[in-house]
């Protein structure tokens, strides 16, 4: 089965409580749409977990790739600028404390490893799961923008707005985190979004609600307290 989680936001317990319950196994794959890190306690512990896992695939949200670009700095610090102050200010009142902590206890050579592959997440992934397609993203950009993909930077797929009352595409069902569903209507508080071809799976665990997962064989939802 191929399932997807996102926002996990540094906590491992209910990560791995999820793989427990949906079985997970070398026959799965799990996508992990960004945002594993910040906020709560073990995002570096998550990540570490996740690299072992040759069927667990990252893709980038808008904390790992501040996370990575900052945590460089503390490996090879080249030029400080204003804006990494102005940067490292934002991620620290944003989350960044414990991330920073965790990733400054690693070895050398565990550092080298966690950057380099935080640098192979991906910003989207398009793909097809029986017969149905799928693009997966931290976030996505307005509609418009998403119908011309040449037109906008990767970066949109990070930090862009979804419009959660469009449909996208007749033909693929976009399944992004970035947002907690609470904030998109707060009939979902705490659950999965599903409209219009488009499936929020931010349920905001790191704020003490559920963590949500989708299987994207059969849209069952899988949830951990
Ligand atoms: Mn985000």
């Amino acid at each position: 089965m191929t399932y997807a989680v996102s926002d996990i936001h540094g906590c491992y317990d209910k990560y791995t409580r999820l793989l427990e319950k949906i079985n997970f196994s070398d026959e799965d794959t799990l996508y992990v749409l960004g945002d594993t890190v910040d906020r709560g306690p073990d995002g570096i512990k998550i990540l570490l977990d996740m690299f072992e896992r040759k069927n667990v695939i990252p893709l980038r949200g808008n904390h790992d790739h501040l996370a990575l670009k900052l945590l460089r700095l503390t490996v090879d610090p080249g030029t400080v600028s204003d804006d990494i102050l102005e940067l490292s200010k934002m991620w620290f009142t944003d989350g960044g404390t414990p991330t920073y902590k965790a990733f400054k206890a690693l070895t050398k050579p565990e550092k080298k490893k966690l950057l380099s592959y935080m640098g192979t997440f991906f910003f989207f992934q398009d793909i097809e799961v029986g017969s149905q397609r799928f693009f997966l993203s931290h976030t996505v950009p307005e509609m418009a923008k998403m119908q011309d993909m040449e037109s906008f930077s990767l970066l949109e797929f990070v930090v862009g707005e979804p419009e959660y009352d469009k449909v996208y595409f007749e033909d693929r069902i976009i399944v992004t985190g970035h947002t907690p569903t609470a904030l998109i209507d707060e009939e979902y508080d705490g659950r999965i979004y599903k409209a219009n071809n488009h499936i929020a799976i931010d349920c905001g665990a790191v704020f003490g609600s559920p963590l949500g997962c989708i299987c994207l064989d059969t849209l069952e939802e899988f949830y951990v307290e």
